[in-house]
């Protein structure tokens, strides 16, 4: 891989305590990879953290926001200014250390073979580790429903570990979608699909986050329950 050819995109919402294993891991495992930290404001100082670990590391920028405004609207602004830079591989990931970056190498490489390649918790049985029972039924629940109503041939319609080829997200419109948190992240995987592009997985085990609090609430879990009969409604 050449650098200048993959952009990371991970957004943050007060992540400070998982940046530097984060970018230091990324860098280990994807070392011509760039980073583009999407921050929205946090408190705890994260873009200043992002900022002087780059600068010990290169390679690392940092997107700030004035405030929060959600993962959708992250991601949809981190990968404009990917495709504008020209990167030609873009990955979306969390900061948390749920999608471990020793994955990053597999995602890139399946995706010489897919246009978007998703990393899966769901592939083989369940790979999930240190989650509550309640929480992985409600995963695995919310999974077989949106792939029941979308009809998305995927095992992890809400993973947020995922590699693009710039085509997709060219072609998709990124800044035209819609929704924000586990519905934009069903939207991606949605309209790739209906334009025809390729899409795999490769599997991944997801370890809850061990620092930080979750931004995760009911109301992102409610919205993505009528999101996706939208989507499926608008054949987008
Ligand atoms: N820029 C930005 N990032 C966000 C926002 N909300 C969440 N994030 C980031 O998106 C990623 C996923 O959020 P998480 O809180 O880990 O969501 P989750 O994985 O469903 O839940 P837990 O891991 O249990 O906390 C993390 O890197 C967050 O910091 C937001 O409003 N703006
Ligand atoms: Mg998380």
């Amino acid at each position: 891989m050449n650098r200048g050819e993959t952009l990371v995109v991970v957004p943050t919402y007060n992540e400070c305590e998982n940046l530097e294993e984060l970018l230091g891991q990324i860098r280990l495992h994807v070392p011509a990879a760039d980073v583009l930290i999407v921050d929205d404001g946090s408190p705890d100082g994260t873009a200043d953290a992002a900022r002087a670990l780059g600068e010990r590391l290169g390679g690392v920028d940092v997107l700030q926001r004035g405030r929060r405004l959600g993962l959708g609207s992250a991601y949809r602004e981190g990968f404009r200014r990917g495709l504008e830079r020209g990167y030609r591989r873009l990955v979306s990931m969390d900061a948390d250390l749920s999608h471990e970056p020793r994955y990053l190498p597999a995602l890139l490489a399946a995706s010489e073979r897919a246009d978007l390649v998703i990393g899966s918790r769901y592939l083989h049985g369940v790979s999930v580790v240190n989650w509550s029972l309640k929480r992985l039924a409600l995963s695995v629940a919310a999974n077989a429903y949106a792939r029941v109503v979308t009809g998305l041939p995927v095992r992890d319609c809400t993973s947020g570990f995922q590699c693009f080829r710039r085509e997709v997200l060219e072609a998709i419109d990124v800044a035209r979608l819609r929704f924000s948190g586990y519905a934009f992240l069903i939207e991606v995987k949605y309209r790739s699909h209906r334009h025809g592009f390729r899409l795999a997985e490769v599997p991944i085990i997801f370890v809850d986050r061990r620092f930080g609090v979750t931004k995760n609430s009911i109301a992102n879990i409610a919205q993505s329950a009528w999101a996706v009969w939208a989507m499926r409604l608008r054949r987008g």
